[in-house]
């Protein structure tokens, strides 16, 4: 199962929307297959792997990170292939949230008289496809929050100044991150500040969606992320005349409601979900930050600490707490170096 949890990483950044899924077939002490889903549409790792294995999978064990699916979607069912091939055992890391399988898929081997297991190294196989299964039973994606902040918390100087407050390594490490998200997220007051592309460097597998929240649309015409290849959604509230200008230029326009000036954020990250978007990376300023914190909406905050102090700047979330007791309290998971900065991954305490 580590071996097949290996091989689906190599899915990292091309699955989606689908799940990064490995597949090992061993007979006896010998490993005769190995597959990984690579993108969607394309061969599920189940097939791949029986394909590799021939003849030798009769009598053999298949290991999955994934229950097998038993659905006809782009592809036929694996569970069939399986059977066909004369698997006779199944050990799946866990069950298949999707709501078109959710057990029926081990039901269906159990029932062919395979031998099935479920739930060995189930942490990680959850942890690799935490979007996916987040899209499959919230109905939204599962949502991580970025920021460089200088060791009292400022993202920018009062002048508005930013670039750059963490080092290179740490820039490598997000555009790693935003190679592997379904889409990076941010609002308008970043677009005039900081007038980023939100693009993955060249030469990477496929670019994520780039996602603009605003209330008002009015993002400048000569914004840098209105250019370049890689797909725009622009989330408001409803929409107006500056929406047809968003759509010349190349954008999805998508008018979720909420109260004037408040972007329905729930309904637009549910929007996201519909399209397929299974994570989603946060690249904002204080005031959709705090609108996100504020509603319980983000599920990883990943802080790159520069070694500086920057005094009176913008702050990385713009809210006001009347009582230190109203403060959310977030665990640290994760706490190291990248390059001369501190990488610190943060989830909600529960
Ligand atoms: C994958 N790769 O290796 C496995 C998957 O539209 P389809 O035919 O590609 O089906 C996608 C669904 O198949 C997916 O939501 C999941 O439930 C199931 N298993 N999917 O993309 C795989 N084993
Ligand atoms: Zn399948």
């Amino acid at each position: 199962m580590a071996r097949a949890l290996e091989l689906a990483r190599r899915g990292m950044a091309t699955t989606h929307p689908n799940p990064r899924v490995g597949c090992v077939i061993v007979r006896g002490d010998r490993v005769v297959g190995e597959g990984y889903h690579q993108r969607a549409g394309e061969p599920h790792a189940e097939r791949l792997a029986l394909s590799q294995a021939g003849g030798a999978a009769r009598g053999a064990t298949a290991y999955v990170t994934l229950e097998p699916c038993c659905h006809t979607g782009r592809t036929p069912p694996c569970t069939d292939a399986l059977l066909a091939a004369g698997i006779a055992r199944v050990v799946a890391a866990m069950e298949d949230p999707d709501a078109r399988v959710r057990g029926r898929g081990l039901e269906a081997l159990r029932t062919a008289g395979v031998a099935v297991d479920v739930g060995l190294m189930e942490g990680e196989a959850a942890r690799l496809n935490r979007g996916f299964i987040s899209r499959a039973v919230r109905a939204r994606p599962f949502v991580v929050a970025k920021a460089g902040i200088s060791l009292d918390g400022r993202t920018a100087l009062a002048s508005g100044e930013s670039q750059w407050i963490t080092g290179a390594a740490a820039r490598a490490d997000v555009q790693r991150l935003r190679a592997v998200m379904g889409a990076v997220m941010t609002g308008t007051g970043t677009i005039r500040a900081d007038d980023p592309r939100l693009t993955v460097h060249e030469g990477a597998p496929r670019q994520p969606l780039r996602v603009v929240v605003t209330s008002s649309l009015a993002i400048p015409p000569d914004a840098r992320i209105l250019a370049g290849d890689a797909d725009l959604m622009v989330l408001t509230t409803t929409d107006g005349p500056h929406g047809d200008r968003l759509r010349a230029s190349g954008a999805e326009v998508v008018a979720v409601g909420g109260a004037p000036g408040q972007v329905d954020l729930a309904a637009g990250l549910g929007a996201l979900a519909a399209r397929g978007v299974n994570d989603v990376l946060v690249e904002a300023g204080p005031t959709l930050l705090a609108s996100l914190l504020d509603q319980g909406l983000i599920d990883e905050l990943r802080l790159y600490v520069a070694p500086m102090l920057l005094g009176n700047g913008r702050p990385l979330a713009d809210f006001t707490l009347a009582k230190l007791s109203g403060a959310r309290a977030w665990r640290y998971d994760e706490v190291r170096s990248v390059g001369r900065d501190l990488r610190l991954i943060l989830t909600p305490e529960t």
